[in-house]
């Protein structure tokens, strides 16, 4: 039994405006010929299937394109659980005109029946599939109130309730869940948003041990195994780059599931349009740009789209122009051109971002603090719903 693991599509994301949804179509067709040709039984997508909660009419036809080229040309089943940038309601909305048969999809924590649990079989070889969606606190402290015991109602501890109330799996029939969420110690991408539940920062791999045979993960953009036994614990990362300064090696997963063994195969993608980030000064503008192009591999189903960061010892007008000009004769896009006063580019060296060491959530906690002195503390629940007045911000400003 093979099954492919992929998640953060973010498809209708922008990069300074550009829309990606040509690369985003490329990576689709990908799929659908990657199932095609290594006959994947499964298809897991573990969440952020949009980039938005209310998705553009061009993602979404996108989507619909998709699903329909897999229904017809593949036999495959689908798993899809929601992120934190996806509608759970919205991306269970189209079920009722989809094959139940073929495709599985769970958007909301039920606050009642707790994850789905669905049992894949291909010829004599089975797999339970438990689907975890995109969960708030408050969604686990419903389930919790309604699967008491409510005294200890930690985060954690109504999770660890959540993972315990699953049904016993059978014996010799491995099990893999699906879920949407930071995990362990993993590496950021730099794309991500950050995630909140109260009280934990990110959730403890120990709670899979010996319940799982593998975590298909979504929500970090960077490719990583956090755990490569018992179970084994995978980010496959996001399909395409979404920011300049993200690494261009973008991955999918294949999972193996032989005899009751599962094991976990990491497959590079082809890169449909490179990001290039340049740094340059006034003097060796042109020169930086004319070395980019000489290596500049134009074999890409897609023009580069480019940014340039240029540090200049006084105010020069006409160097934006004068890059533009340089690409007049390509087709490579110049989607951003910063200008960095030199003393300000050398205190960036020296201090990395200064809003890196504060984050909005420390100032927040320093402006609560200096307000109310007597008692300091934020209280969860508004330190929860300015973390969600947050993240709605940033989604604005990304996509704008
Ligand atoms: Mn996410």
């Amino acid at each position: 039994m093979k099954l492919l693991h992929t998640g953060d599509w973010h498809l209708g994301k922008k990069l300074f405006k550009h829309s990606r949804l040509d690369e985003q179509r490329e990576f689709l067709d990908w799929i659908i010929h990657k199932i095609e040709t290594d006959k994947i039984d499964a298809l897991l997508m573990t969440g952020d299937l949009f980039d938005s909660p209310r998705p553009s009419d061009e993602a979404l036809g996108l989507y619909f394109d998709f699903l329909s080229k897999f229904q017809e040309r593949t036999s495959a089943m689908l798993y899809l659980i929601s992120g934190n940038h996806d509608s759970g309601r919205f991306i269970e909305a189209p079920t009722p005109v989809l094959s139940a048969d073929r495709f599985i999809v769970s958007g909301m924590l039920a606050p009642h029946n707790g994850p789905l649990c669905k049992t894949l079989k291909v010829n004599d070889e089975e797999l339970e599939i438990v689907l975890l969606p995109y969960f708030r606190s408050i969604d686990l402290e419903q389930w919790s109130i309604n699967h008491g015991p409510t005294d200890e109602s930690s985060t954690l501890s109504a999770l660890e309730a959540l993972i315990n109330s699953l049904p016993q799996s059978r014996e010799g029939i491995p099990r893999l869940l699906m879920a949407h969420h930071l995990f362990g110690s993993f590496m950021p991408g730099g794309s991500e948003q950050g995630l909140y539940l109260s009280g934990l920062e990110t959730i403890p791999l120990r709670l899979f041990k010996q319940k799982f045979d593998y975590l298909a993960l979504g929500h970090i953009h960077a490719p990583q195994t956090l755990q490569k036994d018992s179970p084994i614990i995978h980010y496959p990362g996001s399909p395409l780059p979404f920011r300049f300064s993200e690494k261009n090696d973008k991955e999918v997963a294949i999972v193996h599931v032989e005899k009751g063994n599962v094991s976990l195969e990491r497959i590079v993608l082809p890169i449909w349009r490179e990001l290039v980030s340049l740094k340059a000064n006034q003097t060796t503008l042109a020169r930086v740009i004319q070395d980019q192009l000489e290596k500049t591999d134009f074999t890409h189903k897609f023009q580069p789209f480019w940014e340039i960061q240029c540090s200049i010892s006084a105010p020069t007008a006409g160097l934006p122009d004068m890059a533009r000009q340089l690409l007049d004769q390509t087709e490579i896009e110049l989607l951003n051109f910063q200008t960095l006063l030199q003393d300000e580019s050398e205190n960036q060296s020296e201090a990395p971002r200064s809003r890196n060491t504060y984050s909005t959530e420390n100032l927040f906690e320093a402006y609560y603090a200096s307000r109310f002195p007597d008692n300091p503390e934020v209280p969860e629940k508004l330190r929860a719903a300015f973390l969600e007045l947050l993240e709605r911000g940033r989604r604005m400003n990304e996509n704008s």
